[in-house]
Parts: C-alpha cells; structure tokens; sequence
C-alpha cells in the first residue's frame, strides 16, 4: 500500500514535472513596427486574467481590470485629465535579429501624457543589478537621473534594465548601475533606434535595439511591469489625500513625497499580493529613503526566449 502511493506520488510529480516544461512556451522571433497601429501583434490572448501565455510568437500577460488601486486604497486625482489612466491591461513581449518589443495596454486616460509605464528587468543568470528602481536624487528635478517610482526589488529580481515609458512617445532606459543609456524625448538628443509611438492613446508600442538592451536569445527575463501617473517625466507623486492634481491613499505623515509608492497597478498574480506588495513601504520613512520603499518579490512575469 505505502510502496503505491510514493509510486503514485512519483508518478504525480513526473507528470507535473514534464507539464511544467511544456507549459515553459518559448517566445521566438517576430517583427513589430512602431508605427502608431498595433494591429501587427497578432497573438490571442489568454483568457483568465492575471495569467500569461505565448501566442504567435508573442509572450502576452492578460492584467485584471479595475485593479488599479495601488496598496487597495489608492485613488485617482479629482482633475478629469487625471482622473484614469493606470490600469493596466496587457503587456507584450517579442524580439528579432534587432530589436525588443515591447505593447503596453491599459484604460484610455482623460489626456495624452498621463501615465507612466515603469518595467525592470531582471536577466536569469546575470550577476549584479540594482536593488531598487533608479531613484536620483530626491532634491533635484533631473528626470533623467531616476523615475521616483519607490520600490525595491528582492535581491532574487535585481534590476539590469530599467525602462520607463510616459506619455505617447517618450521614454528612457537605465542600466544595472542607474546610469541612463537611453532616452527618447522628440528631441535632437534622442537615441537611435529606440523607439516608442502610442495608438488611440491607450496602447503604446517600444522598440528597443538590442545593442543597447542585449540579445535575448534563449534568456530567460523576469520582468516587473508597473503603471502610474506621469509628472514631469517622472512618476506622479500620490498623497495621503488626494487633490485636483494628485491621487490620494499613501501616506503623507510628514509630508506629501513620501516613500509611499506611485505605482497603482502592476503585473502580478492576484489583487492580494499587488496590494500587499505595494502597501510594504514604511510609512514614516523618510523621503527617498530607500530601505522604506516598498519591496516587490512576487509581481513579476517570466519570459523564455527563443534560442
Ligand atoms: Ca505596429
Ligand atoms: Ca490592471
Ligand atoms: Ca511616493
Ligand atoms: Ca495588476
């Protein structure tokens, strides 16, 4: 009896084993232009929310709706422009010879340059990285030096790419140092072949060389995906109370710029963990405190690529 149910339970775990290996679909090589129509990503996408697939060659992650609520009290400025914007939808994921793309959806927001879309990337295998999102420095207003989303990474997610994405077509791309290596800003500075064009406001399409960002034939990602709101080519700061301009329900014990996270919504597996995750600042932390920030640890996909 005992001798068929640890025969049972090997045979269980082999199974398991063996499906969790096909399950592991690569995503391989396709080419996306950036051209303001999103129609060239043809891959279905899966249909329970909060779950990911591969689909034409597409790594597509499906994002529950009207989750975008932050530490589960987060809620938007009063001023329409403000007022939606951060909940995200779908988040795509191919490459090709040159570049990696990437599709962002989320809800269409009341203007233009509301959101903010924040990923870091962690490469499987890779040593070093940083341990939070590029900061800079909290006294200045240089956006290029960090984008004040206030999170960390567990040391398991260390960043070696961050890429922020804000408004319709601007964007910047930091390396495991922080240093900015990237940045497209419709300016005569912007670097070549990093690319980043929306549709309908509510999609954005990003191409990034991979002579910047690398070749990620048959690496493994684990990328995190975080939206807020866009300020000043940073990540909008929420309040304690919200205001005309400014979402209400982190924390503002002393002041309003507190180290209460500006992400409202993230790629993660339920509203429970992104609640709590988000919600794991310390609340009389100072500003850019970083060992109060709020630490991310399971609100991540995992993307195999193709060799
Ligand atoms: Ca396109
Ligand atoms: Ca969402
Ligand atoms: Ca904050
Ligand atoms: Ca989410």
């Amino acid at each position: 009896m005992k001798r068929t149910k640890i025969l049972l339970t090997l045979l269980i775990a082999v199974f398991l084993l063996a499906s969790s290996v096909f399950a592991a679909d690569l995503v391989g090589r396709k080419t996306i232009k950036v051209d303001k129509n999103i129609m060239d990503w043809t891959g279905v996408p899966p249909t329970q929310e909060n779950t990911s697939c591969v689909s034409n060659n597409e790594f597509i992650w499906k994002d529950a709706k009207g989750d975008d609520t932050g530490n589960g009290k987060y809620y938007y400025p009063s001023n329409q422009d403000l007022g939606k914007g951060a909940d995200l939808l779908e988040f795509r994921v191919t490459y090709d010879a040159q570049n990696v793309y990437f599709l962002f959806k989320t809800t269409r927001p009341g203007n233009w340059w509301t959101p903010y879309r924040l990923i870091g990337i962690h490469k499987e295998g890779q040593p070093g990285g940083m341990s939070f999102f590029p900061q800079g420095d909290v006294d200045t207003i240089d956006p290029t030096t960090g984008c004040f989303g206030e999170l960390r990474v567990a040391p398991e997610l260390s960043l070696h790419y961050t890429v922020a994405i804000f408004g319709t077509f601007k964007g910047f791309i930091w390396d495991d140092k922080g240093k900015l290596v990237a940045r497209k800003l419709g300016e005569k500075t912007d670097t070549q072949g990093f690319q980043v064009d929306d549709d309908n406001w509510n999609a954005v399409e990003v191409a990034i060389p991979i002579s910047i960002i690398g070749n990620p034939a048959g690496q493994t990602w684990k990328v995190i995906v975080g939206v807020g709101q866009e300020e000043n080519s940073h990540l909008r700061e929420v309040y304690a109370e919200g205001t005309e301009w400014h979402g209400g329900g982190g924390e503002g014990k002393d002041n309003e710029d507190g180290v209460d996270s500006d992400i409202f919504d993230l790629a993660s597996p339920s509203s429970e963990i992104q609640e709590k995750e988000l919600g794991s600042y310390a609340a009389d932390g100072r500003p850019g405190e970083i060992a109060s920030f709020a630490q991310i640890s399971q609100s991540y996909v995992t993307i195999n690529f193709a060799k």
